[in-house]
């Protein structure tokens, strides 16, 4: 039943573009009413039709504890007792960037903000300001928020909505980004001969989450880090998903590669709006007040998002055997998909993340993602959010596992994933 659902759905269109403050929530690539949520504890979330679900979208990233995590929500609550914002400096801001250095070595310094998109808007132009260099390379399908230079190719919900290119981005915008195609070496170095002493960075989602989840091949990301060097360019992995998903120290500690650039969000902030950036300190003494990069932000760094964000990351410190019981479930999906929908998909899984793409291709690029049968997908959405499990309303995104999901969720989840490939 989404009675609720349905009819705030129509009034938030009255307020809301689409009736949603973010694309991918609305639905349109399932074809289905999205369900607006009261409400969520542990590995569910319950809807405003009392619809009680188990959560396989984890808010795209940063449950990987599950949600309200009782010590989280209790020292936030305890925070805002002593107000919510003072646009000072605290010393949440030092231990939250302490936590970071320690866990992820290569952001020796680094700066909050309170997005993704603000944490690899802000790289970017560190990377610039650095090199002295206009280029970026990023690539198709990679998706890395939503400011101007980067939403070419993008993924994510742009890869559903059709319009790669966004419209209101102004061709001189973009004229600096390149484009090359992710797994394909070739690609790269092309860019690099076309380009020798103009690129200032090449961008890359370590592990890409937003054609759906495609690996990096062996050696991809070794050679970006070796071409990179080669012509004097930063290599800036965003690993606003991967960061802490993949490992603690996120996928640059995964491949034991060290970037020059680091992006962070989703769970660096525990569930309140942090992304950070950071990188070697002679590096990030560009950015302002010690050097000319300019960036700022009212909320950055403010005493409620870092509270979470800190007792998050200490959570995970304190218990790094997360990373082994939460790969595990997700393999235990993956095996059950590959055994029962033979042929008919292709599944991607890595640590606690997974997409399963319906083509018989291999699929470890945009090409092979984008060959997938979205139309498919969406009955397989229906099929299972009609049973209780809400995972992503759309092909090119990931599913997420978190410490609270159980087992007889997971079972539960696996019955009902297995029925519907034998049905079909
Ligand atoms: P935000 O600005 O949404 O916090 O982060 C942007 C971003 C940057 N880099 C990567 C690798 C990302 O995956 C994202 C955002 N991820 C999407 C999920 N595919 C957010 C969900 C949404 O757009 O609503």
């Amino acid at each position: 039943m989404e009675t609720k659902s349905k009819q705030l759905f129509e009034e938030a269109k009255r307020y809301i573009p689409g009736g949603v403050n973010s694309p991918v929530r609305a639905f349109g690539a399932v074809k289905r009413t999205p369900r607006f949520i009261a409400s969520a504890y542990g590995d569910r979330i319950v809807d405003v039709d009392g619809n009680e679900m188990i959560d396989y979208v984890c808010s795209w990233g940063p449950g990987i504890l599950g949600h309200a995590h009782p010590r989280v929500i209790k020292q936030i609550q305890k925070a805002c007792e002593n107000g919510l914002t003072y646009g000072a400096p605290t010393e949440k801001e030092v231990i939250l960037a302490k936590l970071i250095a320690e866990m992820v070595p290569s952001m020796e310094v680094s700066r909050l903000v309170s997005s993704g998109t603000e944490a690899v808007m802000s790289a970017i132009r560190v990377a610039r300001g650095y090199t002295k260099r206009d280029k970026i390379i990023k690539f198709k399908g990679c998706y890395h928020g939503h400011s101007d230079g980067l939403l070419v190719k993008a993924g994510s919900a742009a890869l559903t909505t059709s319009i790669p290119d966004s419209a209101g981005v102004p061709a001189d915008y973009t004229k600096n980004t390149l484009v090359a195609s992710y797994n394909d070496f070739a690609s790269v170095e092309a860019l690099f001969q076309a380009n020798p002493e103009e690129i200032a960075a090449v961008i890359v989602e370590p592990v890409a989450a937003n054609m759906g989840v495609v690996l990096p091949k062996p050696g991809f990301l070794e050679f970006l880090r070796e071409i990179t060097k080669k012509f004097g360019a930063l290599l800036i992995f965003d690993e606003v998903i991967t960061g802490f998903r993949l490992a603690l120290g996120g996928a640059q500690e995964y491949y034991q590669i060290v970037p020059d650039l680091t992006t962070l969000g989703k769970i660096v902030g525990g569930g309140m709006p942090i992304g950070a950036y950071g990188g070697r300190k002679e590096i990030m003494e560009v950015v302002s007040p010690v050097g000319a990069v300019y960036q700022a932000g009212t909320l950055s760094g403010n005493p409620i998002a870092t509270t979470a964000g800190i007792e998050t990351l200490q959570i995970l410190k304190e218990d790094p055997k997360i990373y082994q019981r939460i790969e595990e479930k997700a393999k235990k999906i993956a095996d059950i998909v590959r055994e029962t929908a033979k042929g008919k998909v292709y599944v991607n899984q890595i640590g606690s993340l997974l997409s399963i793409f319906f083509t018989s291709k291999i699929v470890i690029d945009y090409e092979s993602a984008v060959s997938s049968d979205t139309a498919k997908y969406a009955e397989y959405f229906g099929y299972l959010l009609d049973r209780g499990i809400y995972v992503a309303p759309s092909q090119f995104e990931a599913m997420f596992l978190s410490d609270a999901h159980t087992h007889q969720d997971v079972e539960s989840t696996c019955q009902l994933i297995k029925e519907y490939f034998a049905g079909i």
